[in-house]
């Protein structure tokens, strides 16, 4: 039995998934980890290394790796890829001002071969905030047609502040991941 069917095997006993959140820092990732999980939003601060956060959602538990996007630490990402089952890349919708170094570093992300098969949510954030780009305005900034055919994805408007559209994005990155590795049951 090959490596990758073991870990398969495991995974399916243990319904688990490895998501990890990446984005530029400020986009919003601890805020949604948070208020998926329930906890309180209204304390902060700039994740500096990264959290893990194991949740249980419908019927699966999720390892998620909430990974900080300073400029310094970016380089650090490739440490978290290995074994990761779906990717929510964020997007502060608001900062019009980095959205040339969002799209830069996400198709730089995208590149990774140890991501490949990985499904890919985008998430919009900050929806909340007047003058906000629409998920499909972000779609067309960041170039999203331009990923390879065989990718995975979907682009979700949210704000981590009233929790509205991060159902919806965990739900289909959840739905994605499971028909792949759990050939949906
Ligand atoms: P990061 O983990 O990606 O670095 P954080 O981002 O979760 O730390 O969020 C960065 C800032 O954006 C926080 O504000 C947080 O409250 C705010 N934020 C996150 N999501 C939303 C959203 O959907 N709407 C609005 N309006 N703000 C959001 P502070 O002031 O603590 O820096």
């Amino acid at each position: 039995m090959g490596l990758l069917s073991i870990i398969r095997k495991i995974k399916r006993k243990e319904k688990e998934m490895r998501i990890l959140m990446v984005g530029l820092d400020n986009s919003g990732k601890t805020t949604i980890v948070l208020k998926i999980n329930g906890e309180d939003t209204s304390v902060i601060s700039p994740t500096l290394g990264f959290n893990i956060k194991t949740i249980t959602y419908q019927k699966y538990t999720l390892n998620i790796w909430d990974v900080g996007g300073q400029k310094t630490i970016r380089s650090y990402w490739r440490n978290y890829f290995e074994q990761t089952d779906g990717l929510v890349w964020v997007v502060d919708s608001s900062d019009l001002r980095r959205l040339d170094d969002c799209r830069y570093e996400l198709h730089n992300l995208l590149k990774e071969e140890r991501l490949s098969g990985a499904s890919l949510l985008i998430f919009a954030n900050k929806q909340d905030i007047q003058g906000a780009l629409s998920p499909d305005e972000i779609a067309k900034v960041l170039n999203l047609e331009a990923m390879d055919n065989s990718r995975h994805w979907r682009i979700v408007g949210c704000s981590a502040y009233t929790g509205d559209g991060l159902l919806e994005g965990f739900d289909w990155l959840v739905q994605d991941v499971a028909s792949r590795i759990y050939m949906l049951d």
